[in-house]
């Protein structure tokens, strides 16, 4: 067991970004056993959700002529479209089967807002939303955070960044992530949280 100053934070292990998945993240499902073991080792576990309103405002359905995976402004910024995914008590939205939800502490939903995106577990897309996580986790004395889960160049990134900004220290178990990897995404991705100081791990 690592010391109480460390905290796992699990990204989206939910069906939709799983193979066969509404939003499936090639390999997704991979990481599950990896992720199970990991949780083992970690005195803080949290999972995150994304949990979307029917109606939410990344669904390119919701916007008339707007293909999945293109941009639009929002009053936030440059949001992509997605397909519909994760959306509030579907099975989509549940966390993999064989994810030991069981030993996590905390769940944590992101995304309920119908007109604001969160791809981060600690601010929504705005920038300025904050999820309650960073009070969360210095409640329970967590300084280093270790990050899995997906996806990598969307929510585990953003996670990842965040973190490094509030002052935790902060590695990331590649191993134990998969990528949407849309136009260089993860490329990106991987680029900028090098640049942060993240510890890429795997
Ligand atoms: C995610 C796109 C939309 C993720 C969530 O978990 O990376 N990506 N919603
Ligand atoms: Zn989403």
């Amino acid at each position: 067991m690592k010391p109480p100053t460390n905290a796992l934070l699990i990204i989206d292990i939910q069906n939709d970004f799983c193979p066969g998945g509404a939003l499936a993240v090639a390999g997704g499902d991979a990481i599950v056993p990896g992720v199970n073991a990991l949780m083992q080792d970690f005195p803080t576990v949290v999972l995150t959700q994304d949990w979307h309103p029917a109606d939410h405002s990344s669904f390119a359905s919701q916007h008339p002529g707007a293909q999945p995976f293109s941009t639009t402004r929002m009053p936030y910024g440059t949001q992509v479209l997605w397909p519909d995914h994760c959306v509030q008590n579907s099975n989509g939205a549940a966390f993999h089967p064989g994810l030991r939800t069981q030993d996590a502490h905390l769940v944590l939903r992101k995304g309920f807002r119908r007109g604001l995106d969160s791809y981060s577990a600690f601010f929504e897309n705005d920038r300025k939303t904050a999820t309650g996580l960073a009070g969360y986790l210095r409640e329970r004395g967590a300084t280093e955070l270790t990050l899995a889960g997906l996806a990598t160049d969307f929510c585990v990134a953003w996670s990842a960044l965040d973190a490094v900004r509030l002052g935790f220290a902060v590695t990331l178990r590649a191993d134990l992530c998969r990528a949407i990897d849309l136009d260089g995404s993860l490329a990106a991705a991987l680029e900028q949280l090098r640049a942060a100081g993240v510890d890429l791990q795997g």
